[in-house]
C-alpha cells in the first residue's frame, strides 16, 4: 500500500477536487481518518455509493454524524443503475477509498454518460485485487474532465471487532481472512439485533434463530451441498458425506450482498 500512496500524495498536487466514495451501509465505519487530511487539502465530496442496498431511514442521523465530521458535501448514488448525471464542472478528480466499495464502478458510470469511446476502468468483486496503479480516465471531452482511480491504495481501518465485521460483511475485507462462517455468524446476530427477519422467509425457516450452525446445516442441505470425507469411526474407510458449511456461508453471504434479506443500515444506532 505504501507506494501508492506515494503515487497518490504526488498526484494530489495536480487535482482540483477529491471524490472519496464510503460504501453506504457502512458510512461510518468505512472511514478511515487517514482520508481527512488528504480530503481537507481539496474541496471534497463524499459519495455514499451501493445506496440500493441501504436502508434510507437512517440518511437524516448519518447526516448529522457526518457533518459532525465537517463533510458537508454528500451524494448518494447506485452505480448498479444508470448513473444520474451530477454537477460536477472540474477537470481533475481523485477518487479515494478503501477497496471494494465502487470507485471504479462509480468513474464508468459517470464516463458512459459522458464519452463512449477510450477505455473504462477496472470493476473487481473481490476485495483488495486491484494493483495499486493509478489510472486516468477521461470521463467526459467537453469540458475536458479526468478522473485519477486509486485502486487498491487505501486499507479500511479496523478499529474494532464491530468495525471489522461490518467491513467483511461488506466485502471491504477479504472473505478467507476473516472466516465465512464467522461473517456469516455476524450477519445473523445483526440482522436479529435489528429484527430484519426477512431471511427467515428467505431460507423457509419457521422462526428466526440465533444458531449460526443451525442455519448452515439447513442452507448446506437445502442447496445439496456435501463434503464427501472418509469415515474414522467403526466404519473405517467408509466414504461419508457431511454438510459443506463453507459452501453454505458463502450462498448466505452472497445473498445477504445482493440484497435479498432486504436493505440495511450497519452503522445505525440500536434504539431498543
Ligand atoms: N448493489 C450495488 N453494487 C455495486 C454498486 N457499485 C458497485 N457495486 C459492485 O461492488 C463491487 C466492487 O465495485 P468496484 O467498482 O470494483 O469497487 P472499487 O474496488 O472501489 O473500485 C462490484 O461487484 C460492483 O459490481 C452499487 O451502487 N450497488
Ligand atoms: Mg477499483
Amino acid at each position: 500500500m505504501h507506494k501508492g500512496m506515494q503515487q497518490m500524495m504526488t498526484r494530489l498536487k495536480k487535482v482540483d477536487c477529491v471524490i472519496e466514495i464510503r460504501d453506504a451501509r457502512i458510512p461510518i465505519s468505512g472511514n478511515n481518518p487517514k482520508f481527512a487530511g488528504l480530503l481537507r487539502a481539496r474541496p471534497h465530496l463524499l459519495i455514499l455509493n451501493k445506496a440500493d442496498l441501504c436502508d434510507m431511514s437512517h440518511k437524516e442521523s448519518v447526516l448529522e454524524e457526518l457533518h459532525k465530521d465537517g463533510i458537508q458535501e454528500v451524494l448518494w448514488t447506485n452505480c448498479k443503475e444508470q448513473y444520474k448525471k451530477t454537477e460536477l464542472s472540474v477537470y481533475n478528480v481523485m477518487v479515494i477509498g478503501i477497496p471494494n466499495i465502487g470507485k471504479s464502478s462509480f468513474i464508468n458510470a459517470v464516463r458512459r454518460t459522458h464519452v463512449q469511446k477510450g477505455s473504462a476502468t477496472a470493476v473487481g468483486a473481490k476485495a483488495g485485487i486491484t494493483r495499486s496503479v493509478i489510472e486516468k480516465i477521461k470521463v467526459s471531452a467537453n469540458p475536458k474532465i479526468y478522473v485519477y482511480d486509486t485502486p487498491g491504495v487505501l486499507a479500511p481501518e479496523v478499529k474494532n471487532i464491530s468495525v471489522g465485521m461490518k467491513l467483511a460483511l461488506c466485502s471491504c475485507l477479504q472473505d478467507h481472512l476473516v472466516g465465512e462462517d464467522i461473517i456469516v455468524d455476524y450477519m445473523l446476530f445483526w440482522l436479529n439485533r435489528h429484527q430484519k427477519f426477512q431471511y427467515v422467509t428467505e431460507f423457509e425457516l419457521e422462526e428466526p434463530t440465533d444458531d449460526i450452525l443451525f442455519l448452515l446445516n439447513h442452507v448446506a442441505k437445502k442447496n445439496n451441498k456435501y463434503i464427501k470425507h472418509r469415515s474414522l469411526d467403526s466404519n473405517q474407510g467408509r466414504i461419508v458425506y457431511r454438510p459443506d458449511f463453507t459452501a453454505a456461508a458463502n450462498i448466505i453471504l452472497q445473498k445477504f450482498r445482493a440484497g435479498d434479506f432486504g436493505p440495511v443500515m450497519l452503522d445505525a444506532k440500536i434504539n431498543n
